[in-house]
């Protein structure tokens, strides 16, 4: 059964072409400082915002328009599947992700629910056998159902807690039998929103608990995927405890677990955290944490997670050098964790979406290759931190200098002379550089 019958797959035309279904920028065989595009940027579908999401808001109904509209329960579950393999096909992307719940309905028990999933997991697999599609990362939506109000992993009730252990418990098999590179964490209703009724210690504590037992049961069924956890300030809750990169590396040190994750960023996350994306991927990055990325944007005007598709080259720019620069993205990928606006809702919108953020990252990634290869921002901070190659600058470095050292050297040394930092020119170069690619 085809679902995208007018729209065949997606080839790469270049920057003459003015066909919309055509990608200008992303040509997946191009080879970018020794690797392809496609081997740089490893994309992935976010089934979510693709296959389950229908363009509601809190305010109306959903507006989407899809040909599997028709179907409901399992059938719309089967349904969904089919098309997303379609789509990878067509718009040429060899990954994807899931929650369990984007995939298959929950039944009226825990042994219902999982059982549906079961019957979607093995539709998976065959397809993923027959497709060459692979899974990016799979997770488990702990914060959609009712029984999550006060979280999951740092719930207020123990038995909520079981709950979810027991959901995690599913997803690693489900990943482990579906070959997942990866598994994500993320945070859902992870946090508080007052401290007058949370017992915050406790709550961080199980969340540690809770990580451990799931490193124990992956080693136990031999499931060997990079664990991921992806930080977010808020939404839904007022204080998310993964708040960014920074925290999130913070307690996985505390409790002796860095060693044993990854990060998951996402780029809306990182502004709604009062940061750049490229700052969120520096910080992990230079602890050795850069995992895989979650690729949207959010909006200026908009205090909230929008998760448009990424369309701001500027962006995509900055984050391509910081991932070429931190040696790549390794088993992790670009994962569009972003859903078509609410008034583009014809099918036709999947692709012109997706292509808009792939040719957007794809165009990123050659500017950041040539920002690269003319070494334009190394030689920049280079001579930036001279002095710290030579003279007192080498013996902080080396650890020779103490407080007395330098005070001697102080004393002596005046006045001191900075240099301008002329961020404005730079940002002019990087401009020239975006537009020559
Ligand atoms: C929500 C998150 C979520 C994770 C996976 O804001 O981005 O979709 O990526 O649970
Ligand atoms: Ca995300
Ligand atoms: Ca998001």
């Amino acid at each position: 059964m085809a679902y995208f019958d007018n729209v065949g797959k997606i080839q790469f035309e270049g920057k003459g072409s003015d066909n919309p279904f055509a990608f200008k920028h992303y040509n997946p065989q191009e080879v970018v400082l020794g690797k392809t595009m496609e081997e740089h940027l490893r994309f992935a579908v976010a089934y979510w915002h693709t296959f389950t999401g229908e363009g509601s808001d809190p305010f109306g109904v959903g507006t989407a328009v899809r040909n599997w509209d028709r179907y409901s329960g399992m059938d719309l579950a089967k349904a969904r599947v089919e098309a997303n393999f379609e789509f990878l096909d067509k718009i040429n992307v060899p990954y994807y992700c899931f929650h369990d719940r984007d995939i298959a309905p929950e039944g009226a028990t825990l042994q219902e629910t999982n059982k549906n999933l079961d019957v979607i997991v093995s539709m998976l697999k065959d397809n993923m056998a027959s497709s060459g599609k692979k899974l990016l990362w799979n997770t488990a939506n702990m914060f959609t159902n009712p029984r999550f109000v006060f979280g999951a992993a740092t719930a207020v009730n123990a038995d909520v807690y079981a709950y979810a252990a027991a959901q995690v418990k599913k997803g690693l098999e489900v990943g482990k039998e579906l070959g997942a590179e990866n598994y994500v964490f993320w945070g859902g209703r992870e946090g508080y929103e007052t401290l007058l009724n949370t017992d915050m210690a406790l709550e961080l504590d199980n969340l540690a608990r809770f990580f451990q037992m799931a490193i124990a049961y992956a080693k136990e069924i031999g499931f060997d995927a990079q664990f991921l956890i992806e930080p977010k300030p808020k939404e839904p809750t007022k204080h998310q405890y993964d708040f960014d990169a920074a925290t999130t590396i913070a307690f996985l040190q505390k409790y002796g677990l860095a060693d044993k994750f990854k990060l998951n960023l996402e780029a809306n996350h990182a502004t709604l955290a009062g940061h750049t994306f490229e700052h969120e991927i520096r910080v992990a990055a230079i602890n050795g944490m850069l995992g895989s990325l979650d690729a949207n944007q959010g909006d200026l005007l908009l205090g909230w997670d929008t998760d448009e598709f990424p369309t701001d080259l500027y962006s995509t720019t900055l984050t391509m050098f910081e991932v070429i620069k931190a040696g790549g993205i390794g088993r992790g990928g670009i994962n569009f964790d972003a859903k078509v606006r609410r008034g583009s809702f014809e099918q036709d919108d999947l692709f012109l979406a997706h292509i808009a953020g792939m040719d957007t990252y794809a165009w990123g990634l050659k500017a950041a290759a040539k920002l690269i290869e003319e070494r334009v921002l190394d030689s920049i901070v280079e001579e930036r931190y001279r002095s710290f190659r030579e003279g007192i600058g080498a013996d902080i470095v080396s650890g020779k200098a103490t407080l007395a050292s330098l005070e001697q050297y102080a004393l002596q040394n005046n006045p001191i002379k900075n240099e301008s930092g002329r961020q404005e020119r730079i940002k002019l170069m990087i401009n020239e550089i975006i537009y020559s690619v």
